[in-house]
């Protein structure tokens, strides 16, 4: 659809539609609680600011803005692969979803919240990429939080597994003036080498880091010292968690990431990935949440 033809179906009072980069159609939710943009293209989250806050989503400026591209950073939806695809190497990373056209469906108000629906089906994608029959939603809810809520319906007639994350990149003062926190004790792998082992208290930031925690549901607090703010990254029906920074020679090598970017940002990921893929029955859904908020001290 036409930012005219959303704009027509779906605009009130708080939601408006306009053309973002390249033209793409983005939805704009705004009420007293905060302010959130998301891409029709992939169902992505742009942007997320509660009122009185400054940015809590960090988003590229070098990102690209095209049909067959991920949006750097913001929340890419990773759906239905985590990673690289383990039967077939050159299909995308991180899934089809995130590349996708997705359909509003629906939008409007809960009470304070203003929220957005968006859906995906096997006639949105690529045929090659259709290997069972599936309905994917995704709503945003802007409240006193940001609630992301990805559900994964099952409507083939035998089972299948997936993975997936709310892949978000959250906007930092100084990545080595950060501390996340709440994986004390947890087991992790560390994917640079795939070796094992327990976290020790915060997780602090002086290379690339890339660490997949494969077994927790915990809450996690990024501590910005430089902002004096606390950002929370809770979850439901997610039992992994996946923590990111390039740092300086993976930014170099990535031509949608701005080589100085790392500074600014760091990945907290809400993920059903590795050992908590997901499988589901026929007429079965799976709904993971991530649910953003921040304190400012
Ligand atoms: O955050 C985990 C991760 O899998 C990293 O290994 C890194 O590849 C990142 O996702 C970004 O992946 P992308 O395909 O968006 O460049």
């Amino acid at each position: 659809m036409t930012v005219e033809e959303l704009s027509t179906e779906f605009a009130c009072e708080n939601i408006s539609f306009e053309e973002g980069p390249n033209g793409l159609p983005v939805a704009r939710l705004r009420n007293d609680l905060g302010d959130v943009a998301i891409s029709v293209h992939g169902a992505h989250v742009l942007s997320y600011a509660p009122s009185g806050s400054d940015p809590v989503i960090w988003l590229s400026e070098y990102s690209w803005y095209e049909a067959d591209k991920p949006i750097r950073g913001g929340i890419p939806v990773c759906w239905p692969w985590f990673g690289g695809n383990p039967q077939n190497p050159d299909w995308p990373a991180h899934g089809f979803a995130r590349i996708s056209e997705w359909n509003v469906v629906a939008a409007g108000q809960e009470g304070d919240n203003t929220y957005i629906t968006l859906e995906l089906t096997p006639d949105d994608i690529p045929e090659e990429f259709c290997t069972f029959a599936f309905k994917l939603t995704l709503k945003a809810i802007v409240g006193s939080e940001l609630r992301v809520e990805l559900t994964t319906e099952n409507t083939s007639e035998f089972p299948f597994d997936f993975s997936s994350a709310l892949h978000s990149y959250f906007n930092i003062s100084e990545i080595t003036k950060i501390a996340v926190n709440g994986l004390n004790g947890k087991e992790y792998i560390d994917t640079m080498d795939d070796s094992h082992h327990i976290q020790q208290g915060d997780i602090t930031f002086a290379a690339e880091t890339d660490l997949l925690f494969p077994d927790t549901d915990d809450t996690c607090f990024i501590n910005d010292l430089g902002w004096n703010r606390k950002i929370t990254v809770a979850k439901e029906n997610s039992n992994s968690t996946v923590v990111w920074n390039p740092w300086a020679a993976k930014a170099e090598r990535m031509p949608d990431f701005g080589a100085e970017e790392y500074h600014g940002m760091v990945c907290v990921e809400t993920t059903n990935a590795d050992a908590d893929v997901r499988s589901l029955n026929p007429d079965e859904s799976h709904t993971m949440t991530a649910i953003i908020s921040v304190k400012n001290h």
